[in-house]
């Protein structure tokens, strides 16, 4: 029972290898503007970093999607209707899924993906055990790029895939189309959406919520760094970078960089890499929306808005999206 449990898991691990690591992050360091991928921030210590970060109050996204879902939930079921095929992007320890999970008819299969592997197969365990009508079937993989679903053993009435949190923040804007598309072709016809979108505010609120006063923000940024110097051989020296996340108005995202506070060089494997003082390496970005915004990217996307639920200040945004398209072969 537990060997094939095993083997079933492994058989849906496309995690990124170190190779694949090593030229993404030498090819972002070798930009003018020096970039590292924020998908590799997830790490076991930095996916613990990021929790940490969901239970401030002066990060707001994850209360405030909480609270519109807790209102929420009974009426998106009943939109998503009974024996869906869940699909969760990036789902990190699946806890927020389980508020749908509680409430959805008879689901016929939840599909967690996540490139942090050992969280993913950790809290996969909890859920099967949790739900033991529910067919989990975890898949390890950085959903930028390709990978292949697993099939449920019972049919479905329809794929819905659940993307909270607003993860799509951390694309720009032309990926974050293409990945629309993506999902709008995995989804297929009849196929929907439930998507969390955080929404444009006072950039204070902003600023805040990205400069938490207990420097976790800092802390999850600056273990990218530990993290390379680990499994890359770098040599980075971490009290040499400044976490600056700052609110830019007019690209409507919230950007993070790790700030050179020296020059300095460092060392990537066989690799070295110059930095001048006060150089950035920008290591992710957070677009805040209007609801016509997106709903102008998910229409371009192949998607209808069918229905948005907020909370009373319109901080975040819970939206029901439905494909108006046929997967396009
Ligand atoms: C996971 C992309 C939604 O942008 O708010 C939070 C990531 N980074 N604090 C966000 C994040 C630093 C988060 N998203």
């Amino acid at each position: 029972m537990k060997t094939d449990e095993i083997r079933h898991v492994a058989s849906y691990d496309f995690r990124p290898r170190r190779e694949r690591f090593r030229a993404e992050v030498l090819s972002g360091l070798r930009k003018p503007q020096k970039e590292l991928p924020s998908k590799y921030l997830y790490d076991e210590k930095g996916s613990r970093l990021f929790k940490h970060i969901c239970t401030l109050d002066e990060y707001y996204i994850p209360h405030t999607e909480a609270a519109i879902m807790d209102t929420c939930v009974v009426e998106i079921v009943e939109l998503l209707g009974p024996h869906v095929l869940l699909v969760e992007y990036g789902s990190g320890d699946c806890k927020k899924v389980r508020t749908l999970l509680a409430h959805l008819h008879d689901p016929v299969a939840y599909v967690p993906i996540d490139i942090s592997r050992e969280q993913l197969f950790h809290t996969a365990k909890e859920l099967d055990s949790d739900y033991p009508g529910l067919e989990v079937l975890p898949v390890c993989a950085d959903y930028t790029s390709g990978f292949e679903l697993p099939v449920p053993k019972r049919p479905c009435q329809r794929t819905v895939v659940y993307f909270p949190g607003s993860t799509i923040s951390n694309f720009d804007p032309i990926p974050a189309k293409h990945f629309l598309e993506r999902i709008a072709r995995v989804c297929g016809l009849n196929g929907a959406m439930l998507i969390g979108v955080d929404l444009k505010k006072d950039p204070v609120v902003l600023h805040r919520a990205y400069n938490d006063s207990q420097g976790a923000a800092a802390a999850f940024k600056l273990n990218l760094l530990e993290r390379l110097n680990r499994e890359l051989d770098c040599d980075f020296k971490l009290d040499c970078f400044e976490h600056y996340a700052f609110y830019n108005p007019r690209e409507g995202r919230i950007e993070m960089h790790l700030v050179s506070l020296r020059e300095q060089i460092v060392r990537v494997g066989d690799v070295t890499v110059p930095f001048a003082k006060g150089e950035s390496i920008w290591i992710e970005s957070s677009y805040k929306f209007n609801l016509d915004e997106f709903e102008q990217m998910a229409v371009a996307a192949g998607f209808k808005v069918e229905e948005v639920w907020t909370d009373k200040r319109q901080w975040f945004s819970i939206q029901y999206l439905v494909t108006t398209e046929g997967p396009t072969s």
